[in-house]
């Protein structure tokens, strides 16, 4: 019977709803319009328009993700599969509606529809609000896991936090970084469903209480001081081919009564609302990264309530399915994406122990058969840790249960090392050694089956610093995963051209097999081939250079080398370093200005925390050169530098695939793998970069000979700091390093006024943290070195599809595959 209905109500609406001919969308794009916006096209605004397409496409998708669900429903109750659940604080999934049509393959009927009815398609996919639900790689990497467990057909959730205000937008006044709020939602969000029946319960605060049940064992009794309810909104995730389609579900935090009707009975309108908006404040805002984390106690509680209502819907999902929670760990894995929900290994605990009265012990096997953990920095002010009064204040059973897992963990390590206490204290996961702190990476280290890094060098250097403890107590946990990006987004749909030439001589398996890119190299040498492969990459960097213009005033020559570094704002991915070498080719041209110079464009892009003043001075310098050599008669023609205001996923579908440089250079050791190097080099840039996170890998793969190497090595930063590193030697010894700091330190650049960027002036010439003044002079040679390669443009055209061709390792699919094998223990169904 309910086969029949399922069938009916599919037949009724087949084709508007999911009919794929330009007729069919064109007519399902009408109904939308009429009956979802209540709209006619002579009313419609263009958010009318587009709000009626993302429908017409999610009609296409809710059949496929209900069959979908139906179909693992049924696998699961013959326990025949484990689904991967991915826990993240942050998801960047770039905007929905073009990376679906590319999915459902149903781009050019779309196109075709909309041209028939008189729009224009692809300003109805600008029209769309990307939702910025996180900061940048580590949030990105989450995303691309979620298109690749779809198109390689592994079931699986993405957990997460629906924040009303994700990333700032970010505005540039006056050479500065000014933060707008980001109203992701203000228009409406097309992609989600909320799901108010499935809520859960949080508690938080309060006092726990000790007692024997009925048989005389010692139980716990947690009586929080408030709860809050978690709301899911579901956002579905289709894979390419429209193969499967997993659930993005975020969690909304409400108050679990609107109106307090006590106070509002007695007149008192404020206090009865007042919960409600506490309640809320939970889910609002998006923690920025690089600011520190102590006393942030909403940002505790946000990461416990995402964990929490995650960790008890897949415990009501399981029981739905008649599975006991003992078990748990048959029927899921869990990815903690960093240390941010880490606290899901003492919510499982609790959960188990307390709450489905499973003894400890097997509580504990259950929890660490789950949980994974991902590592995605070595920087230590990054890893984070709780004051223990703080997190007792908010989470006290919870605090009790990680002294309890400590306590036992600690006894294992006496065992392990007896005698040796200082190493016992290094491991703890209480750090005592001054003011006591919960240290979250710990707990996730010892909470889980495996541990791994971003990429060789990151997972080395874990084993051998940052995690060098853990190591030594758990060898067999460590593991190396690689990140990789997703082909679909970042070739397939945002590079077009670059993809159609590839298809059209190779086919187009390369979209889910990315080793099939290697096909291409028989091409490298052929001028036929090559001079397509150049118009491509100049058509692409005219449109680049149409978005600079409109966006920031800032005429630039698609002719010119563009060089080009978008990420996070951050001293020790080192812009700055970038922006020496701008003013030392400045500095020649000034000084010999019928030299001989590439004409290169220099673009920037990319956010620095609110509270990080470094990186904001970092941009205003940018700006700041830019403002002086783009008006320098001297230097027409011969350089720009543009800074593109508001760097997100968008912009990056614009900016990767008109690169013909990416600026990699982060100090060794700092970058735990980095996934931009991956996009650009997708996209048929060549690298100058550090050996470096991933950069070590990509530089295998595509060849020495293709790539711009520079730069101290890991164990070369070490040894120099050993030594005892002095900025000042290189400064007094380097008359161009000279002459680019003291052009910054006179006020050149900044109208005279010769304090404006003497804090970071000051910093470099003191310390230099990481160690630009070392690198300087390397860094400058290596790009003389790209400026003679650019003047040969077939060999440069070869360099650029031979690092297409070797970049298939460093696909998603690649990577969730390896977690699949190594970590989840899992099979794509
Ligand atoms: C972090 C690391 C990057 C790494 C990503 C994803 O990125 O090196 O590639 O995580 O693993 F720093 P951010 O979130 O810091 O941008």
């Amino acid at each position: 019977m309910e086969n029949q209905d399922e069938v009916s109500t599919g037949e009724k609406c087949r084709n508007i709803r999911t009919g794929s001919s330009p007729d069919d969308i064109a007519q399902a794009f009408l109904d939308n319009l009429y009956y979802a916006q209540g709209r006619i096209p002579v009313l419609a605004t263009r958010n009318d328009l587009y709000m009626a397409l993302a429908y017409t496409v999610r009609d296409r998708l809710a059949a496929r993700w209900v069959a979908q669900m139906q179909q693992f429903r049924r696998a699961e109750l013959k326990k025949s599969i484990k689904v991967v659940c991915y826990l993240s604080a942050e998801f960047l999934p770039g905007p929905h509606l073009g990376n679906n049509l590319l999915n459902l393959g149903i781009y050019d009927e779309t196109r075709q529809a909309m041209e028939q009815l008189g729009y224009n398609l692809e300003e109805l996919i600008d029209q769309e609000t990307e939702p910025g639900l996180g900061n940048g790689g580590l949030g990105r990497l989450a995303s691309c896991f979620m298109d690749s467990l779809s198109t390689i057909v592994v079931p699986a959730f993405g957990y997460g936090i629906r924040y009303e205000f994700g990333i700032f937008d970010q505005e540039i006044r006056d050479g500065w970084q000014v933060e707008i709020t980001d109203k992701w939602l203000k228009l409406g969000n097309p992609w989600e469903m909320p799901l108010p029946e499935l809520c859960q319960e949080v508690k938080l605060g309060g006092h726990t209480e000790h007692y024997q049940d009925g048989q005389g064992r010692s139980r716990v009794r947690w009586i929080p001081a408030g709860v809050v309810e978690g709301i899911p909104y579901d956002t579905p995730i289709l894979g390419y081919g429209g193969n499967i389609c997993n659930t993005l579900r975020l969690w909304k935090a409400e108050a679990v009564e609107s109106f307090d009707f006590q106070d509002f009975n007695v007149g008192n309108y404020y206090a009865a609302v007042e919960e409600k908006v506490k309640s809320e404040t939970i889910t609002k805002v998006l923690y920025p990264n690089d600011e520190p984390e102590i006393g942030k106690m909403l940002r505790l509680i946000q990461e416990y309530f995402f964990v929490s209502c995650s960790l008890q819907d897949m415990i009501r999902i399981g029981k739905m399915l008649g599975n006991s929670p003992e078990c748990f760990d048959q029927r899921y894995v869990a990815q903690l994406n960093d240390t941010h929900p880490s606290i899901a290994v003492a919510e499982l605990m609790r959960l188990l122990v307390d709450e489905h009265d499973v003894a400890w012990e097997k509580a504990w096997e259950i929890t660490q058969n789950t949980f994974g953990y991902t590592n995605h920095t070595l920087l230590p002010e990054a890893l984070e840790k709780w004051p223990v009064e703080l997190f007792g204040q908010i989470l006290p059973r919870h605090l009790e249960i990680v002294y309890e897992i400590n306590r036992r963990f600690l006894d294992q390590v006496r065992l392990a090392f007896p005698g040796d206490e200082e190493q016992a204290a290094r491991l703890s996961l209480i750090d005592e050694s001054g003011c006591r702190y919960v240290r979250m990476a710990h707990l996730a280290c010892v909470g889980c089956h495996a541990v791994n890094g971003v990429a060789k060098l990151h997972s080395e250097l874990l084993k051998s610093e940052v995690l060098r403890d853990f190591h030594e107590m758990f060898p067999e946990k460590f593991h190396n995963v690689t990140n990789g990006v997703t082909p679909r987004r970042w070739m397939a749909l945002s590079n077009p051209r670059l993809a159609a030439l590839i298809s059209g001589v190779i086919g187009d398996g390369w979209i889910t097999q990315l080793d099939e890119l290697r096909k291409l190299e028989p091409f490298a040498d052929d001028p036929a081939f090559q001079e397509k492969w150049r118009r491509v990459k100049r058509e692409n960097k005219n449109d680049l250079a149409t978005l600079i213009l409109n966006r920031t005033g800032v005429a630039v020559d698609p002719d010119s080398l563009f060089d080009i570094q978008v990420k996070r704002l951050h001293e020790y991915k080192r812009q700055h370093l970038n922006v020496l070498h701008i003013i030392t080719l400045y500095a020649r041209l000034k000084r010999y200005p019928a030299s001989d110079c590439v004409p290169r464009t220099f673009v920037f892009g990319g956010k620095a925390a609110p509270g990080y003043a470094m990186a904001k001075l970092i941009i205003k310098l940018i700006n700041s050169v830019a403002g002086v050599v783009n008006t320098d008669p001297d230097i027409r023609g011969r350089l720009n530098v543009a800074f593109l205001p508001d760097f997100n996923v968008k912009t990056g579908q614009q900016v990767y695939p008109a690169a013909d440089l990416s600026e990699q250079i982060s100090l060794a050791g700092e970058e735990a793998s980095g996934t931009g190097n991956m996009k650009f080099s997708m996209n048929g840039a060549l690298t100058i970069g550090t050996l470096d996170g991933a950069n070590v890998e990509i530089r295998e793969e595509v060849g020495a000979e293709n790539f711009f190497l520079f730069g101290l090595k890991v164990d070369e930063v070490e040894e120099l700091k050993a030594r005892g590193y002095d900025p000042r030697k290189y400064y007094d010894s380097n008359p161009a390093l000279r002459e680019a700091i003291d052009l910054i330190r006179s006020g050149h650049f900044s109208g005279g006024n010769a304090q404006l960027f003497a804090p970071l002036v000051d910093l470099l010439m003191q310390r230099d943290n990481y160690m630009l003044f070392a690198d300087y002079q390397p860094y400058i040679d290596c790009q003389d070195r790209v400026s003679a390669a650019f003047r040969d443009q077939q060999n440069w055209t070869r360099m650029s599809i031979l690092n297409v061709a070797r970049m298939g390792k460093f696909s998603s699919d690649r990577a969730v595959r390896e977690y699949c094998d190594m970590i989840w223990k899992v099979q794509p169904v």
